[in-house]
């Protein structure tokens, strides 16, 4: 890989690094999730529209998180962040928590994280395990009906975006894994890096921006990363 030896790295993941764990990708059942669709779960106007709902599907997703377990391609990136001598920055667009759990910690979860809750009237985000209803209270301003999944849905600002923009300007490798490709801004990060970033893209089928890196590799994050992080700590 055409890399200088502790050049920056940053690293895009998507829902399919966790498809291996057990955690359904969102666009392989034509973009229905459990039978809705993402616009009724996933927009703050769904939520507005039918809040016990949107609670419920966020609440079976953040249980489903206690059956679930880091895969070797979240362990590898890990471990790509403890050995090589340059900077690793992990952007992930999961809401799980595989890529916490399997030592990770320069890590940005930009569309937000199951296991917090926001307030709407204070703005506190707070540890979240059980469930959400409206009846609970916000365990800061105690007002109840105003704790919501601390997720970013359509229309909303992504997390830590000038951040990530910053990284990627200094970016001497940028990988996006298991990502289709059609959600912005993160689609979009491939195109934000300098001009002699290498970018590569793992996945399992090719995404709708494939034409946008130099090289592409194609088959399961499992076998795939492992084999990514081996060559770049053997360089
Ligand atoms: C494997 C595998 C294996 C399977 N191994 N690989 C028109 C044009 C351009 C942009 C827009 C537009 N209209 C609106 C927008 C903006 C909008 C957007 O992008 N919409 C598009 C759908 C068109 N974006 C936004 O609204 C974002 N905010 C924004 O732009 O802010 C600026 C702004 C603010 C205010 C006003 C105006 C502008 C916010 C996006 C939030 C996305 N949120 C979600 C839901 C989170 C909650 C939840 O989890 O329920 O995030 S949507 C969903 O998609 C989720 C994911 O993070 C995201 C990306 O999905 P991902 O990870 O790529 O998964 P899949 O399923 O799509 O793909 C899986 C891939 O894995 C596939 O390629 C498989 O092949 C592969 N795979 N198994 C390796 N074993």
């Amino acid at each position: 890989m055409p890399m200088p030896p502790s050049g920056s790295i940053v690293l895009l993941t998507g829902a399919g690094i966790s498809a291996e764990s057990g955690v359904r990708t969102f666009r392989d059942a034509g973009g229905l999730w459990e039978g809705h669709r993402l616009e009724e779960v996933a927009t703050p106007e769904g939520f507005a529209a039918n809040p016990g709902l949107v609670q419920t599907f966020y609440n079976a997703r953040r249980a489903q998180l206690k059956e679930v377990q880091p895969n070797a391609a979240h362990a590898a990136l890990a471990r790509l962040e403890a050995e090589w001598p340059g900077r690793v920055l992990l952007v992930t667009q999961n809401v799980d928590d595989l890529h916490d759990r399997a030592g990770s910690r320069n890590l940005i979860h930009m569309h937000g994280e199951l296991r917090k809750a926001r307030c709407t009237n204070c703005q506190t985000i707070h540890p979240w395990e059980g469930a959400l209803t409206e009846a609970t209270p916000c365990p800061r301003c105690e007002r109840k009906a105003r704790l919501r999944p601390h997720i970013v849905w359509f229309g909303e600002m992504p997390l830590e975006m000038p951040r990530i923009f910053e990284a990627l300007e200094g970016a001497d490798l940028f990988a996006a894994i298991g990502t289709s490709g059609v959600v912005y801004p993160a689609a979009g990060f491939v195109e934000a890096v300098g001009p002699t970033c290498h970018t590569v893209e793992l996945n399992l089928e090719p995404s709708a921006v494939i034409s946008a890196f130099k090289e592409h590799r194609q088959g399961k994050a499992t076998e795939l990363v492992p084999a990514f992080v081996d060559a770049l700590l053997a360089q």
